[in-house]
């Protein structure tokens, strides 16, 4: 595998030399028009698109660099996602060394973080063309307008870069900006977001914010990851690529953004600078209604020559968020395995637009354990905002939905095994009675003895690996459909898709 892309023109050159992106040359509408003809493209499988003559725009668009698996482990560099999370488990996992051997081995471990820290640059690609004043004008970029009932096209891939006033620990976050004019647009950093809570911090309610737009796709990813405030996505994207993420210093604001972005916008958000944000297209399925955010003042835009505007659209599901979400569910694995080591795997389904959803199989081990993992869930960074939990035991894949729907359904004693609780919700979840707060669900679909009031549990249907052997040495023989010799054929379960092309490995 090629070591990640260094840049945004470096990764379309790596996808359309690996035939994953389409170039289209007729003039196209960011006016919903791009929408519709990227969504069927998505939910396709399709090919990345490079839009290169949108309309009333001085600047081509990007989008479904990220729609399909193949084109994510093409981003980070790896065969499989899964590949992400050992890299990560190694360092989270790293032991006092014992011998020497040992010793040399921690070191480069230790090196391989150091290495991944930011560095600062004195020039940089992203200032070739500094606009200031009069000549700030987002209506140069092919910003789109997603859905309908948009009120107004939408910046929806960027990295928007603040500072903790009192710790400096720097955050990048993915917050959509609904465009209000030339030099303006909304922040749609929601409640429990980080970006938010440094304009809470700000002793004058007033702080500096730079927005990287058009990044490689591992420092890009990196803006979406739901990482605890202290920790750095800048650091955690250098030690992803493999190469720390290289920082100049903004032109009008006292912040740094990366070098390689094609796009900087610079600027300042007030907490008394507000309006109403939205109606939005959402990946909920639904318009997330308009609420009051802050509105972000542009002081500067700097950018490459010809610079390469990037969008995605979100929406009902699958869209191409999906693969970013996935991402995320893999990379994390090892961190939630530190705090709650029992966890096998887990599994965010597309479906549930990944916060409404967390499947969860167990290493069981006492009386009311899979109890334990579901309030472990609702505690955990934004995982706390799950709204149903469903925990199985380790031998379930929880990637295969059919699986797991018939543990669900043949395990669980409604009144035994159903938790009912309440807490914090997702601010965009429109079902909630109250916004951002509301009830959870957790199902323990494992198996139950009397230790926790259930009757002896009866022993699984399962054929001996003898004849399962035997079986598969004659299948040839017996003249029977090959695919239906296939072992992955148990349970009366089917296999998913996620299942047959993610092939896990389990520890
Ligand atoms: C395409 C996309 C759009 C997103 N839009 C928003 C948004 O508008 N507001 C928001 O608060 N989070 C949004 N998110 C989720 C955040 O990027 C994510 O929660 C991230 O962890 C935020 O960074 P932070 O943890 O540093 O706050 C979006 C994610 C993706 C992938
Ligand atoms: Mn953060």
């Amino acid at each position: 595998m090629a070591s990640p892309a260094v840049d945004l023109r470096d990764w379309i050159a790596l996808l359309e030399r690996e035939g994953e992106l389409v170039r289209v040359s007729a003039e196209v509408d960011p006016d919903l028009e791009i929408t519709e003809i990227t969504d069927r493209v998505v939910k396709a499988g399709g090919p990345a698109l490079l839009f290169e003559h949108p309309k009333g725009a001085k600047h081509p668009l990007l989008i479904n660099q990220f729609g399909t698996e193949r084109r994510m482990c093409l981003a980070f560099g790896v065969d499989r996602l899964d590949d992400l999370a050992e890299k990560l488990a190694e360092i989270l996992e790293l032991q006092p060394p014992q011998g020497l051997v040992d010793k040399v081995r921690s070191l480069g471990k230790l090196k391989s973080i150091a290495d991944s820290m930011p560095k600062e640059v004195s020039k940089a690609a992203c200032q070739e063309i500094v606009l200031t004043g009069d000549e700030v004008d987002l209506d140069r970029f092919p910003i789109q307008r997603c859905w309908p009932l948009d009120p107004a096209p939408f910046i929806t891939l960027p990295a928007v870069i603040t500072k903790d006033r009192e710790t400096g620990v720097r955050n990048v976050g993915m917050y959509r900006m609904q465009k209000l004019d030339r030099a303006s647009t909304f922040m749609h950093w929601q409640l429990h977001k980080d970006g938010r809570a440094d304009l809470r911090a700000a002793p004058d309610g007033r702080i500096p914010v730079a927005v990287a737009i058009g990044l490689d796709p591992v420092t890009a990813y990196s803006a979406s990851a739901p990482l605890p405030k202290h920790v750095g996505e800048l650091m955690v994207a250098g030690f992803l690529k493999g190469s720390a993420v290289q920082l100049v210093k903004c032109k009008t604001v006292d912040l740094e953004v990366p070098a390689n972005a094609e796009i900087v916008l610079e600027g300042w958000v007030s907490s008394d600078d507000v309006g109403l944000e939205g109606p939005f297209g959402d990946h909920t399925g639904f318009y997330t209604p308009a609420e009051e955010f802050p509105i972000f003042r542009i002081s500067a835009i700097t950018m490459r020559r010809d610079a390469i505007y990037p969008s995605i659209v979100v929406g009902k599901p699958p869209a191409e968020d999906e693969w970013l979400a996935k991402a995320t569910e893999r990379i994390f694995l090892p961190a939630i395995r530190m705090s709650v080591p029992e966890v096998v795997d887990y599994d965010l389904p597309t479906t549930g637009a990944f916060h409404n959803c967390v499947l969860v199989s167990i290493r069981k081990r006492y009386p009311g354990h899979a109890k334990k993992v579901m309030h472990a869930m609702w505690g955990l960074g934004l995982l706390s905002l799950t709204k149903c939990v469903v925990v199985v035991d380790e031998h379930v894949d929880v990637h295969d939905y059919d699986q797991v729907f018939f543990y669900a359904c043949a395990n669980v004693d409604p009144k035994r095994d159903v938790v009912l609780a309440e807490g914090p919700l997702d601010q965009l979840d429109h079902a909630p009675t109250l916004q951002a707060y509301g009830g959870k669900l957790g199902i323990d679909a494992t198996a139950k003895g009397p230790d926790e009031g259930a009757r002896a549990w009866p022993a699984e249907i399962e054929m001996t690996p003898e004849i399962r052997a035997r079986v598969d040495a004659r299948w040839a023989e017996l003249g029977l459909p090959e695919h239906a010799g296939s072992r992955d054929v148990q349970n009366g379960a089917r296999g998913g898709r996620l299942r047959r092309s993610l092939q896990r490995t389990r520890r």
